[in-house]
């Protein structure tokens, strides 16, 4: 092929590398492995996004990268299939979600291999394949074994419109995170995963990974460990005691009421006659707000006086006991001490409801206009006085202790996991309910537990799943005692699937097992996980929480999933609109010396630079790009927007020019001369230094200066008038993992029937590293047949080497022996040689 017919090249080499099976990891590796992780994405019906791939080219270079090193690459792709979309579509279309979901995968297996991402597709997953979700559902069993999953009756977050419960992490602002719509809570009978029993492990985890650092501490502070005291409080007149957790022990004498949150089950019980209605109507009210909406710090502070009285240990004090929303039941124990002269919460409610303000904390400002949260000199403290936050809050601590009012307690933020949709679309639940045994899980020999054919998707609306209505599938046989039994009908949550798909790659056909335990320890962990950060905390979270459990299992031989992770920068768009504020696509719009006209009026557009999204008019097809560029523009100019991590813009221009930039190459590898000898000193140096740049840089997930030192390069070698065979085929093997189809192309042109693949990778030439190095006239019997270029720091034996690699010496030397080499250091080498006999 000697035109440039970009795309008809991606076609070649890719059916090339098909037929040859050139991206098969071996079912075990046998040296140095390397296991690179993709996040699997969603199929959507919108197909890929060129976010995607942002992600997934740089995954492909570094594993390319990896292979030309020597290792063993596992990298495979998959889909995360089930959740709302497709179900939604199916309510609102009749179109079974299996369907959809096939087409979608389809179509997404299809883009994903038009950019010529070196995948195992024999190890593709896809979480709601029976055979797959046998193992997600044989993993609920073992949790359920272990105790770690339970039934419970809990105030969920209830999406009126969705009909369906939302995790906290899927409610924003109060509002549902898939429809925009107000949440409400409501009482639903759910199943739970005991991610707390992992609270400590999850954290200390974290210490050994090389994770971007803002994941890791938004890991930490979901987790949310803090060290602080309960304290117990009589309260007036009655047998119960009130306990408190509290961060801020030392500010014990400042205490000048207590809250207690609205479904604390003390409230019942201490509640005056008097106040029992206007308490009873402010529990009621609450019940309708998220805990988001209630832990607010800006929030107008509500609340009732319940008429009870607590008594503080430390004084005697009898302060005034009130529920408010603000105290939340789901945290310590559901009340507080409140210290308003130290807490900008409790000032705010005790400024409302005129409560004393005690200041026991000495500070310049006082307690006049706000709460002092800062450290300071303890006042009105009695034993405490003089001392400052920290030893107070230990001799606080030891205080209670000893007078049995108290204790040290550590808590987290983290919640138990709702671990049940009620849905259609997503993983049964392996167990059934008995009249007689109760909750029985199934059998593992009865796994999978199929999704039933179902009629209509639409939820019931009552809060049971559409699974609900399937009455020969609902009712069956209890596993344990054979009587009646109804199965469960919630079924998993999205993040299911995506919990432990990375360990079913490394044995995806496996029926026995969920992972032979030989290839687990051979592949994993994953050595290197690479996605977007947005939606990224929870999924590792629980990734990580099913994995601890894997591990305490025996199924898994390490603590961690991910030992290196990294987050692509989210792709943006330029978006533009006229002077009525509407939105026009780039094909109505002419580009004219960097500005945009609108085509049909001429009207100058402004520019924005925005998130890709339809109403904008601003999504760039990936298919569009790989039509008119092919694979590797697309994909080095994914790589050359700028930094990996960093949010950027997708520019047309910029694609423009890595297209001409392989034009060049390609053109140049046309007719470039090639020859035996070594390339001017300075274009050797460029080279040598290039390798280690580009070597370094992919390491390091600096693509786009690797893929400017390409260029660098490029522009020094294609003006030589010739070039060395060495030098060119170090170019093409830098450049293949970025370009990998027009370097496989001009690799073969220029007759070689194997893969830049699988050739190995380039090793700068130390002497070629320095520009402070020496040329040196090698003479071989007095004459001189090359000259060679070391560092000025080389040793002898270095010089030796460098001279008997040079290849006009060694064709001097044919027939020759070597009798003698004389290195005169900063001048020259001189060989003896004498026929050979
Ligand atoms: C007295 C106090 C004085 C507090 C002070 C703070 C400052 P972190 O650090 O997030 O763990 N708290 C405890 N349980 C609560 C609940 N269920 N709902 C709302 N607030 C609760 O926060 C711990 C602090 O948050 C606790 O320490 C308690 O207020 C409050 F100058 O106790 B503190
Ligand atoms: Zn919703
Ligand atoms: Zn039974």
């Amino acid at each position: 092929m000697s035109n440039d017919n970009f795309p008809q090249i991606d076609k070649k080499q890719q059916d090339r590398w098909e037929k040859a099976n050139l991206f098969a990891s071996p079912k075990m590796p046998s040296g140095k492995k390397f296991y690179c992780l993709d996040m699997f994405p969603y199929p959507s019906g919108a197909g890929l996004h060129v976010g995607h791939p942002e992600g997934y080219t740089a995954s492909d270079i570094l594993t390319r990268y990896k292979r030309m090193n020597g290792y063993d690459v596992l990298h495979p792709m998959g889909w995360d299939a089930f959740g709302l979309p497709a179900e939604n579509y199916a309510i609102a279309t009749g179109v079974h979600p299996r369907v959809t979901t096939q087409k979608n995968i389809d179509n997404f297996r299809r883009q994903i291999k038009s950019i010529g991402l070196a995948y195992d597709w024999s190890r593709e997953v896809d979480t709601t394949d029976p055979n797959y979700y046998k193992w997600t559902q044989w993993i609920f069993l073992q949790l359920f074994k272990k105790g770690l999953a339970y039934e419970s009756t809990v105030p969920i977050n209830w999406c009126p419109s969705c009909k369906t419960g939302l995790a906290n992490e899927e409610v924003f602002n109060g509002k549902c995170e898939r429809c925009g719509h107000e949440i409400e809570r409501r009482a639903l009978r759910q199943w739970i995963l005991k991610i707390t029993d992992y609270a400590e492990q999850l954290l200390e985890g974290l210490d050994d990974l090389d994770w971007p650092e803002s994941t890791l501490t938004m890991q930490k502070n979901w987790i949310g460990k803090s060290n602080g005291a309960n304290v117990h409080f009589k309260v007036d007149g009655h047998d119960d005691i009130l306990t408190v957790y509290t961060t801020r022990p030392d500010t014990l004498f400042g205490a000048t009421y207590m809250v207690v949150s609205p479904e604390h089950p003390i409230l019942e019980k201490i509640v005056t006659p008097a106040q029992k209605d206007a308490v009873a109507a402010y529990q009621k009210e609450a019940a309708k707000k998220s805990d988001l909406e209630r832990g607010e710090l800006n929030k107008e502070k509500t609340g009732v006086f319940t008429g009870a009285y607590a008594i503080n240990p430390v004084n005697g004090k009898k302060i005034p006991v009130w529920t408010s929303d603000y105290v939340l039941m789901g945290y310590g124990t559901g009340a507080i001490m409140a210290v308003p002269a130290h807490d900008e919460r409790d000032y705010a409610f005790a400024k409302k409801f005129g409560i004393d303000i005690i200041e026991v904390i000495k500070s310049e400002q006082g307690v006049e206009k706000e709460a002092f949260t800062g450290d300071g000199e303890l006042v009105n403290s009695g034993f405490l006085n003089g001392l400052h936050v920290k030893e107070s809050k230990a001799a606080m601590i030891k205080w209670l202790t000893e007078h049995n009012c108290g204790n040290a307690k550590t808590t987290y933020k983290l919640r138990d996991w709702v671990f049940a949709r009620q849905r259609y679309w997503g993983e049964p639940i392996p167990v059934v309910h008995c009249e007689k045994c109760g909750v029985v899980p199934l059998p593992e020999s009865e796994l999978p537990l199929r999704l039933p054919e179902v009629e209509k998707f639409e939820p019931s609306g009552t809060g049971e799943s559409p699974l609900a209505t399937v009455t020969e599938w609902v009712n069956t046989t209890c596993p344990h005692c054979g009587g009646p039994a109804k199965r469960e009908t919630n079924t998993m949550p999205q993040w299911a699937g995506s919990c432990w798909y990375y360990l079913r790659y490394m044995d995806p056909h496996n029926a026995e097992k969920l992972v032979d335990p030989a290839v687990e320890k051979a592949y994993g962990p994953v050595d290197c996980y690479i996605g977007g950060a947005e939606h990224a905390v929870l999924h590792l979270l629980y990734a990580r929480f099913w994995h601890r459990v894997l591990y305490d299992l025996g199924v898994v031989s390490c603590k961690e999933p991910f030992k290196k992770l990294r987050h692509q920068g989210m792709i943006l768009a330029f978006s533009y609109r006229d002077k009525m504020g509407n939105y026009h696509s780039y094909d109505e719009i002419d580009f004219k010396d960097g500005k945009a006209f609108l085509a049909a009026t001429g009207e100058e557009l402004s520019p924005m630079v925005e998130k890709m999204s339809k109403s904008k008019k601003n999504v760039v097809n990936p298919d569009d790009i790989l039509n008119q560029y092919g694979a590797d523009a697309f994909r080095m100019y994914e790589m050359f927007m700028g930094p990996f991590e960093a949010s950027k813009p997708w520019d047309m221009k910029g694609i423009e020019g890595v297209s001409r930039f392989l034009k060049r190459v390609y053109g140049w590898s046309e007719t470039v001369k090639l020859t035996d000898e070594q390339d001017p000193k300075k274009s050797e140096i460029l080279k040598n230094k290039t390798i280690e740049k580009v070597s370094d840089d992919i390491e390091n997930f600096r693509f786009n200066t690797a893929v400017s030192s390409l260029m660098v390069l490029f522009n020094d070698i294609s003006k030589l008038p010739q070039v060395s065979r060495a030098t060119f085929e170090v170019f093409l093997k830098l450049l293949h993992p970025f370009a990998p189809h027009i370097t496989d192309e001009i690799w073969q042109q220029h007759g070689h029937n194997d893969f830049l693949l699988q050739t190995a990778w380039p090793v700068a030439d130390k002497n070629f590293l320095q520009e402070d190095s020496v040329e040196l006239g090698v003479q071989i019997n007095g004459k001189v047949r090359d000259r060679i270029s070391v560092a000025t720091t080389a040793t002898r034996e270095e010089i030796e080497k460098a001279a008997l690699a040079s290849a006009k010496v060694q064709r001097s030397l044919e027939g020759f022996e070597i009798k003698k080499i004389i290195v005169v250091p900063g001048r020259m080498v001189s060989i003896v040689a004498a026929p050979k006999k």
